[in-house]
C-alpha cells in the first residue's frame, strides 16, 4: 500500500472546537527524493528538515531548502496564498480559517489545496503550449481537442460552485484517521468558467457501454517514477451527464492557477472534491468503475455498513464515496473573538447535493436552535449564505453552533457522524467560540 499520500495515522484528534484544534504534523519521514527532478544535495540541516518533512521550508535561507527544488517550486506556486494553513508542503496541502472563507464568492488567494503529487511544469511556466484533451474510450469518436476547440466548439458557462474535499472534518474523528488533518477549511466556493463535461461526452459519442469516466491529469507522482500516475478518479456517466459537470479552465474569471490545475480541470459539484481533477488532459470512458490510483482500497472509500470507531474494515467491504453530506460554515464572528456585543450578528455559508432549505443557529450547545435568515443559492450547487442575530443572556463564554438542512431532510449531526478509516464526509455542526462582554 502506498503510504505517501493517505499519510500515516496522526495520533490524538485535536480538539474539537475549530480555531482551538491542534493541527497536527504529517508525512513524517514519508519524503522521498523525486528522481525526475534536481534535487539539492540533502546534507546536515538539509537532510534533518528532509527526515522530518518541515512543513515551512519557504522559511529556511537559500541554500538550506531541505526538501529540494521542486517542492521549492511547489510552494512558490502557493505563495499567493493569503494566511492559509499549511498542512504538509510535499505535496502542498492547506486549508482555509473559516473566517477567511466569509467572502460570498471564495477568492482563488482563500481556495484550499489538496495535492497528491506534485504541481506539472508547465503549470509551474503557466504554459498550456499544445495542451489537448482526448476523450476515449467507450465512445463512437475519439476526441482530441485543444484548448482553443473547446473554447470555441462548446456553449461557455459559468458556474459558482463549491468545491471540497472529502476528507474535509477528519481531524475531528476519533480515533483519528489518517490523512491530511483537515479540520472544516477544505471548502471553496469560487466561480468557474468552462463547458459541460456532457456536450463533450456528447460530442465523442458515448457508447451505451459506458458506465463510468477515469480522469487523468499530468501532476508528477511523489516518487518520481514517471509511469505513475498520482490520481486518477472518475465518476458514473450519469454523474458525468449532468448539466453542472463541468471541463473549466478559468476561476472567478482569471486562468487556473498554476496549483489549481492549469490550464484545465473538472468540476463535479456534489461529490467529492477528489473528483475534480486538475491539469486535466484525458477522460477515459469506462465501461467498468473506474480503476484508477485512489479508486480502490480505502481511498475515497466507506464501509458499506455502520461500524464501530477504530474498526479495522475489511477492503472488500468499502464502497465508493459518491454525494457529500449538508454542511455549513460560521464565517464571522472569527472563533476566540473577545468582547462580542450580547446582540451578535453571526453569519456564513451553508451547502448540500442539491438545496439548503434552512439553518439554524444555538449559543446554548444545542439547546435551544433559532433559524437564521438564508438566501436562495445563485445557481444550483453553489453556497447559501445565512446570517442571524443571538440575543446573548449575559456577558461570558458561549459556543455558537450552525447547524442546516437540504432538500432531503437531512440535518447536520451535532456529533461526528459515521466513523470511518480514512475520515470521509464528517458533517457534524460547526462550533466557533466568543466571549461576549
Ligand atoms: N491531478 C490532480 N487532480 C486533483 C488532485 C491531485 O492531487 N491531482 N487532488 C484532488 C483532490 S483530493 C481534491 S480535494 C481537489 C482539490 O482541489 P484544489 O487543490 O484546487 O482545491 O483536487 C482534486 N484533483
Ligand atoms: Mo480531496
Amino acid at each position: 500500500m502506498d503510504y505517501r499520500n493517505e499519510d500515516q495515522p496522526s495520533g490524538a484528534a485535536p480538539n474539537e472546537i475549530d480555531g482551538l484544534s491542534i493541527v497536527s504534523e504529517e508525512d513524517g519521514a514519508q519524503v522521498e527524493d523525486a528522481g525526475r527532478r534536481t534535487f539539492l544535495k540533502a546534507t546536515g540541516i538539509a537532510a534533518l528538515g528532509s527526515a522530518l518533512a518541515v512543513p515551512f521550508a519557504r522559511f529556511f535561507p537559500e541554500g538550506l531548502s531541505p526538501v529540494g527544488i521542486a517542492q521549492a517550486q511547489d510552494m512558490d506556486a502557493y505563495a499567493f496564498k493569503d494566511q492559509l494553513t499549511l498542512l504538509n508542503d510535499r505535496p502542498v496541502n492547506a486549508e482555509t480559517a473559516a473566517h477567511l472563507l466569509d467572502d460570498k464568492i471564495t477568492p482563488a488567494n482563500r481556495l484550499f489545496i489538496r495535492n497528491n503529487g506534485m504541481v506539472p511544469d508547465h503549470a509551474l511556466a503557466m504554459d498550456a503550449t499544445g495542451w489537448t484533451l482526448t476523450v476515449d474510450g467507450e465512445v463512437d469518436n475519439p476526441l482530441e481537442l485543444t484548448l482553443d476547440q473547446l473554447k470555441s466548439d462548446f456553449e461557455v458557462v459559468t458556474r459558482q460552485l463549491v468545491l471540497e474535499c472529502g476528507g474535509n472534518g477528519r481531524a475531528f474523528f476519533v480515533p483519528g484517521a489518517s490523512g491530511n488533518q483537515w479540520t472544516t477549511g477544505a471548502v471553496g466556493c469560487p466561480e468557474w468558467t468552462g463547458v459541460r463535461m456532457r456536450d463533450v461526452l456528447n460530442a465523442a459519442g458515448v457508447k451505451p457501454t459506458a458506465v463510468y469516466t477515469g480522469h487523468y491529469g499530468n501532476d508528477p507522482h511523489l516518487s518520481g517514477d514517471p509511469d505513475k500516475v498520482s490520481i486518477s478518479r472518475g465518476i458514473p456517466i450519469e454523474k458525468a451527464l449532468e448539466e453542472d459537470s463541468l471541463i473549466v479552465w478559468a476561476m472567478n474569471g482569471e486562468d487556473l492557477p498554476a496549483i489549481h490545475g492549469f490550464p484545465l480541470r473538472t468540476i463535479v459539484p456534489g461529490y467529492p472534491g477528489s473528483t475534480a481533477q486538475k491539469w486535466l488532459n484525458r477522460i477515459w470512458v469506462r465501461d467498468v468503475v473506474h480503476d484508477g490510483p485512489k479508486m480502490g482500497g480505502y481511498s475515497y472509500r466507506m464501509p458499506a455498513y455502520p461500524v464501530a470507531p477504530g474498526t479495522e474494515v475489511p477492503e472488500e467491504d468499502m464502497v465508493i464515496m459518491t454525494t457529500m453530506p449538508v454542511k455549513s460554515l460560521i464565517t464571522s464572528p472569527a472563533t476566540g473573538t473577545n468582547s462580542v456585543g450580547r446582540s451578535l450578528d453571526v453569519r456564513g455559508h451553508a451547502w448540500a447535493d442539491g438545496d439548503v432549505t434552512s439553518v439554524h443557529v444555538s449559543h446554548d450547545f444545542g439547546q435551544t436552535w433559532q433559524e437564521a435568515n438564508l438566501e436562495k443559492p445563485r445557481n444550483k450547487y453553489c453556497w447559501q449564505h445565512f446570517n442571524a442575530t443571538i440575543e446573548l443572556p449575559q456577558a461570558g463564554y458561549y459556543e455558537i453552533w450552525a447547524r442546516a438542512t437540504d432538500t432531503n431532510g437531512y440535518t447536520q449531526p451535532v456529533t461526528t457522524p459515521g466513523w470511518n478509516p480514512r475520515g470521509y464526509g464528517n458533517n457534524m455542526v460547526h462550533r466557533i467560540a466568543v466571549i461576549a462582554s
